[in-house]
């Protein structure tokens, strides 16, 4: 391997690493502000378009995506939903989230079309967003000159002072490890099992998203569009995809998904991959100059749908608080991860009670499956249960729209 070329000394305001929703997004509220930004990312442009992610924003999330005038697309392509359905013991309930909580709903836009939307608006506004870097390093965190080095595509190292760094790099970055251990507080949760989910060519077989309980297991059932549904499969932890062919997944699907007189609809299968379930969050998400935000600091179960959006409800607060910091207000700032962490924990507890509620864990007994089965008719028949449901599924707090706009 050839050492990387000669080096480079720049300056910007704020280096952010992680081209993933947080860091374009985070860029993007910085330049509405008029805060230069550099943005390091280790995969290629093309990756971080395809890679198959969330799909459901929260309300809070599309006000905070049009407020920054990112809605271009959309606005005509989202799908918007007022509920979902619980599916348990042969009956499928539906949970009305506009008649629950005085209107609000949730919009349906894969996290790749996001994706999509921010790197094209920022690349139009002529942003620095450095693809296919790598040996990034952040360092001289707790001086006001913390630093950036990567060394990018061309193999030129980069050395960048910055007024701050986030770190919008996920959950396996390098700047959480760059946190003093010591410094650091994980509270941590793996569970037994994993999803498999497929993206299939075949139109939506029902109008809002199923999550249902099962007892061989939890099956989800998500759309991405008029013509592409999304499945997802409750799995063993480390399960090869190689062992479940198309139609190994499909009988699965029909067993789990499967009432009288409905129709699970099966096309050509376009994606498949096994994801691992984890709670985690670590704290604090700030460390003199550095600012964590989304993955990096958090992760939860995909049963809630919050990761995507705790990821956004970060930015949102940290270019208000970097927008304060670098005009010489240390308030937000100094409040921003405590801020932040109040939505995270309440995201962490939301996931994983859906978790624990829809999934069989293995060598589960009758006893567990009979309280989840009582909670599932309380939270289906109780007006206030179903409210709850509601109101976190949907955004709780919610996001004020226009946050990290000044
Ligand atoms: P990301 O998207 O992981 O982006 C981090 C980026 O940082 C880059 N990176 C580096 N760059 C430079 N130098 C380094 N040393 C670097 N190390 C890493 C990475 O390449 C990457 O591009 O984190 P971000 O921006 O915080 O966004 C978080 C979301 O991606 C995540 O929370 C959601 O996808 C979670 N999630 C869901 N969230 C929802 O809100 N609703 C959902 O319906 C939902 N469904 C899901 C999900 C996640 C899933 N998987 C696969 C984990 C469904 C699934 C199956
Ligand atoms: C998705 O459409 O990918 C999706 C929807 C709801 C979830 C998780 C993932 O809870």
């Amino acid at each position: 391997m050839r050492g990387p070329r000669t080096g480079r000394t720049e300056r910007t305001q704020v280096g952010i690493v992680g081209a993933g929703p947080a860091g374009l997004l985070l860029s993007h509220l910085l330049a509405l502000r008029g805060i230069d930004s550099v943005l390091v990312e280790l995969r290629s442009r093309a990756y971080c378009e395809a890679r198959q992610r969330a799909g459901v924003l929260e309300q809070g999330s599309v006000d905070l995506l049009r407020a920054a005038g990112l809605t271009g697309r959309l606005d005509t392509e989202g799908l918007e939903h007022g509920g979902i359905y619980l599916q348990f013991g042969g009956e499928r309930q539906h949970v009305d989230f506009r008649e629950l909580t005085g209107g609000r709903t949730v919009t349906v836009y894969a996290q790749t079309e996001v994706v999509k939307d921010l790197i094209a608006a920022r690349l139009a506004a002529g942003a620095a967003i450095e693809f296919e870097v790598t040996d990034t390093e952040v360092a001289d965190l707790e001086t006001d000159r913390p630093v950036l080095r990567y060394t990018s595509a061309d193999g030129v190292r980069h050395e960048v002072t910055c007024d701050a760094i986030a770190g919008c790099d996920g959950f396996h970055g390098i700047c959480r490890p760059a946190i003093p251990a010591a410094l650091r507080t994980v509270r941590e949760r793996e569970y037994p099992y994993a999803w498999l989910g497929i993206l299939a060519r075949v139109a939506p077989s029902t109008d809002e998203l199923i999550y249902a309980h099962h007892p061989r297991g939890f099956a989800l059932h998500s759309l991405r569009s008029p013509q592409v549904s999304r499945l997802y499969l409750q799995v063993p932890p480390g399960t090869d995809v190689a062992g479940w062919p198309d139609d190994k997944v499909w009988a699965e699907l029909q067993l789990r998904l499967g009432l009288p007189g409905w129709d699970l609809k099966e096309g050509p299968v376009l994606e498949k991959s096994v994801t691992p379930m984890r709670s985690f969050v670590s704290e604090p998400m700030r460390h003199g100059r550095l600012f964590l935000a989304g993955d990096s600091a958090h992760i939860v179960p995909p049963t809630g749908a919050k990761g995507l959006n705790l990821a956004l409800a970060d930015v949102a607060m940290l270019a208000d608080a970097l927008g304060g910091l670098l005009a010489g207000r240390a308030d937000l700032a100094d409040a921003y991860s405590a801020t932040c962490l109040e939505r995270v924990w309440r995201s962490t507890h939301f996931s994983w009670w859906m978790t624990t509620m829809l999934h069989a864990s293995p060598g589960a007994d009758e006893m567990e499956a009979q309280l989840q089965l009582s909670q599932l008719r309380y939270v289906t028949s109780s007006r206030a249960a179903a409210t709850s449901l509601a109101e976190n599924y949907t955004g709780y707090p919610p996001l004020r729209a226009g946050a990290g706009l000044g």
